[in-house]
């Protein structure tokens, strides 16, 4: 510990005026009655907290929509003014009467002069730690004064980038000079090949000011020593803050339960030495009730809290959700190469999800309803991780604890992408402070599975021309002497200090390339080929890895999502407003000729945005059921993206407003927990079942049924077998020529029943691509019940109609289903909610399929 001075004690340690008055810690919330300022300007506008800047300008029509049509360019001198913060409170006497006073910001974004009734609080410099500043002997009776100066970010970066004399690959950094890897600050708001540059400034997360006596806590870390079906251990680590000068005595109370059942509780007498003191609580559960990844069972959480008692009132408590499971990750040479997988609760789990990035453009606008809606649609989608991807943020609090309530794995990257970044001390300082903060922050969470040192740097250095591009090699060597400290020195040391059971690597890729087949077979993969390699997605059968990180293909948001940038006049692939919302280069041109491989290409914009919803969801469900018909040898399948920041053409499978594209229905289906899934080899069409059940299905039944598209029965049988527990397995063969003697106008109907008759999975297995099939002209009709919040569509057909998209204008609708084929004569029912849906207004929903608009 630093050596304090005496005038810095008295600070520190206030004397202990009154030891019996100790009372409940009080947390005043500061977020209200904010007022913001240009600097230099003088006029001081309402403003909202958390929040940004942009967004403050934007609520006081000072600043336009940036989301819109081009409007993205006029919004960028935000980034290069310096912005002030401002709000007063009022304290009693009383409160000032406490023994200590911590001002506490969670977020500050990011270069920030904490000003308080005229001291100097602190200058922060990263907006992913909270600042906790000691405030009690600066704060009034009556009223205090805060003010928060931002520097703009651009500005700060300036002398670095000056005096570095080169500039560093951050390819994403969409300005001419290229400061964002000078900052701790959130890697996308820079702009990236899917996001908008909007580099914010602003008090990001909330802000309290905590008044309390004796002690405080200042940590509180669950650690589950070991946990299984018989056993959890699991210790309970506080660090709590004594405020006295002299020791105190203090009962230290661990309460936990599980629902509804019995509160467990347990005591401790401890004496707590001023300043800091870690008190450890070790209990036992038997039997528990082990938390289980989403398909697995239940995300089962127990209520735990701690509570400081002095004098026999409680000065301080906290509470934890846990859930009580194991996860490893093996990674170890094996006679392919180097595995990589997870392990939950003693079970290979196969990975199935994808990669997130935040939210919004402007973050504070991501509510807690945005962050269950969003994992939400994960779990409803079949997935059990997701990844947190080193471009954006260390995620807020909310967001993992939805993930621990839905049985999702958390892959976290450290917040490092596609850049080699400083490594000078100053910046090895600020990121040692990050990883401390975030680690403590979320290391309790029962969903964190992993950390991971960067995205894509180690590959980038290797692979992206970097060489070429420093002609001196002093630079290259700099740059990869960096890496070194940064993600085989500094971070894994973190880790392993503050969270030393989980499992950490040093980036993502770990050592594969899309480019190079030898090093598929080494652990983790980020396959681009379907994109920048302009593969077709069969390619994905065969370009194998053992776990694959990231793939995607872009695919336009739909129409009603597109019409809140863009106006009639701009639907166009090539106008300049789309341009505007296409950040790829290559990626208009892209998606025509991958789709020419598997439907007609149309001329028509909107039925091309149609068409492309449709084909990016067929490709990316290609490359899910590859990598889950190849398990054990690919444990894993996370495609690239989940979400989107604001309204962008993108490889997302939700868009900005929540709607989701075809990909996420297709993504649903294809991580179904059994699926049924034909796939040709050599002469053969076998017929896998892909089980991700820990039980398996005996005496299963498969039916086959070869169809043509108006309905007619050609061929049908029935075949027994087994559904192997958590695998995928070969159920049946069949000749592939007599069965796919009519390939461009049959298909074949496979459904798998369990002994009991329940049906397991049902899928359509078409023997040639849609264009290359005689697809009658499907005459769909359907009614419509409308209620309040929600309504029902039946559809029906005689003949076969594909992909039918149902059109709704209510931004965020949820459908039961959506872009699905109906069989002919089918029918089917989906329900479509929205606040917005009314009885007695009808609402104009349009309905598409491969063939035709219904009207
Ligand atoms: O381009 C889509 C996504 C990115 O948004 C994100 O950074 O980590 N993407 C592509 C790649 N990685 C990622 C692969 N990168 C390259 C491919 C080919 C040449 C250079 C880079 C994500």
């Amino acid at each position: 510990m630093k050596k304090l001075h005496t005038w810095m004690m008295l600070a520190a340690f206030p004397m202990l005026l009154n030891a019996t008055e100790n009372k409940e810690p009080e947390k005043i919330c500061l977020n209200k009655g904010w007022e913001f300022s240009q600097v230099g300007k003088g006029e001081w506008l309402p403003a909202t907290v958390p929040g940004t800047v942009h967004q403050d300008l934007i609520d006081n029509n000072k600043l336009i929509n940036p989301f819109f049509g081009m409007n993205e360019e006029k919004v960028q001198w935000v980034e290069k003014e310096d912005w002030q913060y401002k709000r007063t409170f009022t304290l009693t006497k009383e409160q000032l009467s406490r023994q200590a006073a911590l001002l506490n910001f969670e977020g500050l974004d990011t270069y920030a002069d904490i000003y308080l009734n005229g001291s100097l609080l602190e200058r922060t410099d990263n907006m992913f730690v909270g600042y906790e500043l000691p405030v009690k002997d600066v704060l009034r009776e009556g009223e205090n004064r805060l003010q928060v100066y931002f520097h703009s970010p651009i500005k700060m970066g300036l002398p670095q980038w000056e005096t570095d004399g080169f500039e560093y690959p951050a390819d994403n950094d969409h300005s001419k000079t290229r400061v964002s890897i000078y900052s701790r600050k959130a890697p996308y708001s820079y702009g990236w090949d899917w996001g908008i540059r909007l580099a914010t400034s602003g008090i990001w997360r909330p802000v309290t000011l905590e008044l309390y006596d004796a002690a405080r806590i200042e940590d509180y870390f669950v650690h589950q020593v070991s946990v299984s079906k018989e056993l959890a251990k699991v210790n309970n680590i506080l660090e709590v803050k004594s405020v006295a000068q002299v020791p105190q005595q203090a009962e230290v109370i661990l309460t936990y339960s599980y629902k509804d059942g019995a509160k467990v509780t347990e005591h401790k007498n401890v004496t707590l030495q001023p300043g800091c003191n870690k008190v450890s609580m070790p209990v036992e559960i038997a039997n528990p009730n082990l938390w289980m990844p989403n398909g697995w069972g239940e995300a089962a959480l127990y209520d735990f809290e701690m509570a400081v008692k002095v004098d026999g009132k409680v000065v301080a408590s906290e509470k934890k959700r846990v859930g009580l499971r194991t996860i490893k990750v093996v990674m170890e040479d094996d006679k392919d190469g180097k595995s990589f997988y997870f392990v939950v609760n003693g079970q290979p789990m196969f990975a199935k999800g994808s990669n997130l990035i935040p939210d919004d453009a402007l973050l504070p606008n991501v509510t807690k309803e945005r962050y269950y809606q969003l994992m939400k649609d994960v779990k409803d989608a079949n997935h059990n991780m997701i990844r947190v991807w080193g471009g954006g943020i260390y995620e807020d609090s909310r967001f993992y604890d939805a993930a621990d309530e839905m049985g999702i794995l958390i892959w976290q990257d450290f917040i490092f992408a596609c850049t080699t970044y400083p490594s000078d001390p100053t910046f090895l300082r600020r990121v040692s402070e990050e990883a401390e903060y975030n680690i403590k922050r979320l290391r309790s969470h029962a969903c964190l599975a992993m950390w991971c040192g960067n995205n894509e740097i180690y590959e980038g250095m290797r692979y992206w021309g970097w060489d070429r591009k420093y002609s001196n090699p002093a630079i290259m060597e700099e740059m990869r002497e960096g890496y070194n400290k940064l993600f085989h020195q500094l971070l894994p040391a973190m880790v392993k200090e503050f969270d030393a059971d989980r499992f950490y690597m040093h980036g993502s890729p770990y050592e594969a390339n899309w480019g190079r087949p030898h090093s598929w077979k080494i652990a983790d993969s980020h396959n681009w080929g379907t994109w920048y390699g302009q593969k077709p997605f069969e390619s994905l059968d065969k370009e194998l890895p053992r776990f694959m990180s990231e793939y995607g293909f872009q695919a336009f948001p739909e129409m009603k999502t597109i019409a809140t940038f863009a106006e009639p006049k701009d639907y166009a692939l090539e106008s300049d407003v789309m341009n505007a919302h296409q950040k790829a280069s290559i990626g208009n041109a892209l998606i025509k000729k991958t789709m020419a491989l598997y439907y007609d290409v149309p001329e028509d914009f909107e039925e091309l945005v149609y068409k492309g919803l449709v084909l990016q969801g067929f490709g990316i469900r290609h490359g899910i059921e590859a990598h889950r018909r190849n398990r054990p040898y690919c444990m894993g399948s996370l495609y690239w993206q989940l979400n989107d920041s604001w309204p962008v053409v993108s490889w997302s499978s939700i868009d900005y407003y929540g709607n989701w594209k075809a990909m996420h229905y297709q993504g649903k289906r294809a991580f179904a927990p059994v699926l049924l899934n034909a796939f040709k080899e050599g002469d053969q069409l076998c017929i896998y079942t892909l089980s991700d059940e820990l039980k398996d299905y005996k005496n299963a039944t498969l039916q086959l049924k070869v169809m043509d598209f108006n309905g007619k029965v050609l061929s049908k049988k029935t075949v027994n077998g087994e559904v192997p527990v958590n695998a995928s397995a070969v159920f049946h063969k069949e000749a592939y020529e007599a069965l796919a003697a009519n390939p461009t106008n049959t298909l074949l109907l496979m459904t798998l029943k369990s002994q009991k008759g329940e049906v397991l999975s049902e899928e359509i297995y078409y023997f040639n691509y849609p264009k290359d099939q005689e697809l009658p002209v499907a005459k769909v009709s359907y009614k419509v019940k409308q209620m309040d919040g929600k309504c029902e569509v039946t559809l029906s057909s005689k003949q076969l109609a594909r992909d039918i998209f149902v059109e709704i204008p209510f931004q965020g609708a949820r459908f039961s289903d959506n872009f699905f084929d109906l069989l002919p004569g089918q029918t089917k029912k989906i329900v479509i909610t929205s606040d917005e849906i009314k009885k007695g207004e009808p609402v104009a929903l349009k309905i598409r399929h491969l063939t035709g608009v219904v009207k």
